[in-house]
């Protein structure tokens, strides 16, 4: 299988993030990188296919935003990386503001998505590595693996957070659907994948099904909740707790809604933080299990981009996506 990364992925080097009233070191770190490339083998770089993939998905002013967001901060007076700290909440009135915090807080959801010098660059190079995977598979081949990080699936048409600034996932599955094709995402990263859901809860010509821990008890608590299920939208919420025996059934579902779908292409948002080790996580996952559930995702013969989202147990890393990836 092929696989994708950009180096200047490396470029985002968050120093920490914000929850339960402190800074933390931060969950997704430069470690998670040499972690995965060790246990993949020879990688292969993406070419620059622009901006126009990404404004499929995501609004010029929040790409101009993110572009120049450290350098505002900078020409602010401040150090350090860029963090908001006031949101506008739903319903408020729009106001066209330009002074840096107003924008951290419109153009965001949450404390943990730090902007620094290299971000932009990095999440950047993320959405050309996953179009890269997207052009492999678009090329014929049954399957592609496109390292991402920063990862991406918590990023909205217009909003970063959840480590996410640009949502790599969503740009290669418009990518392949500018094409013609339908397109399926199937996203299994512990988190709900709240920005491909809100990016495509609109289209009918791509599907997004997650299986993720119930939003009642877990980030990011205000999406994935069955009840938001519709149309090309379905979400299997999974107690804490959960392990492989009690995945398989939400899994079996989706794979099923998938084939009512009648998908031609299957975006995969694969994370690592389903795993018993995950420092962030409460799933019971064993690495032995991400073969057979790549095996399962395998058995619906589409041709299958597997983005890299999640997962935070550096240790276990490796022989985690690297178990995923024996599966195809
Ligand atoms: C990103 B992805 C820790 C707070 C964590 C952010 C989680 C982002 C997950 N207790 N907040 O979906 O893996
Ligand atoms: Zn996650």
């Amino acid at each position: 299988m092929r696989c994708f990364w950009d180096d200047r992925q490396r470029d985002h080097v968050p120093t920490g993030e914000f929850f339960n009233g402190a800074m933390h070191p931060p969950a997704e770190h430069g470690g998670r990188i040499d972690a995965i490339l060790d246990a993949i083998g020879p990688t292969e770089a993406p070419a620059d296919l622009g901006m126009q993939p990404l404004l499929r998905v995501h609004g010029r002013d929040y790409l101009e935003f993110l572009r120049t967001a450290y350098g505002q901060w900078r020409d602010a007076g401040r150090d350090g990386d860029a963090f908001p700290y006031t949101f506008p909440v739903v319903g408020r009135r729009h106001l066209r503001l330009n002074r840096i915090d107003a924008l951290l807080g419109q153009y965001s959801f949450d404390t943990s998505s730090p902007i620094g010098p290299g971000t932009w660059d990095a999440a950047y190079w993320s959405a050309q590595t996953a179009l890269a995977g997207a052009e492999a598979i678009a090329g014929g081949d049954r399957a592609a693996f496109a390292f991402c990080r920063p990862p991406g699936h918590h990023a909205g048409a217009d909003y970063f957070g959840g480590y996410s600034y640009v949502n790599s996932a969503a740009v290669a599955a418009s990518h392949l659907a500018a094409s013609g094709r339908r397109v399926a995402i199937l996203d299994v990263d512990y988190h709900h994948g709240n920005g491909t859901q809100d990016i495509f809860a609109a289209r009918r010509d791509i599907a997004f099904v997650s299986i993720h821990a119930d939003p009642a008890t877990d980030y990011p608590f205000f999406w994935g909740h069955a009840d938001e299920s519709r149309g090309n939208i379905l979400n299997l919420p999974l107690p804490r707790g959960t392990d492989w025996s009690g995945y398989l059934p939400a899994l079996v579902h989706a794979l099923d809604w998938i084939e009512r779908f009648a998908a031609d292409a299957l975006v995969v948002s694969y994370s690592a933080d389903t795993h018993e080790a995950d420092p962030i996580s409460h799933f019971k996952m064993k690495t032995q299990d991400y073969t057979p559930m790549a095996r399962r995702i395998a058995s619906l013969d589409l041709p299958t981009l597997v983005v890299m989202e999640g997962g935070y147990a550096v240790d276990a890393l490796g022989a985690n996506v690297a178990a995923f990836l024996e599966g195809f």
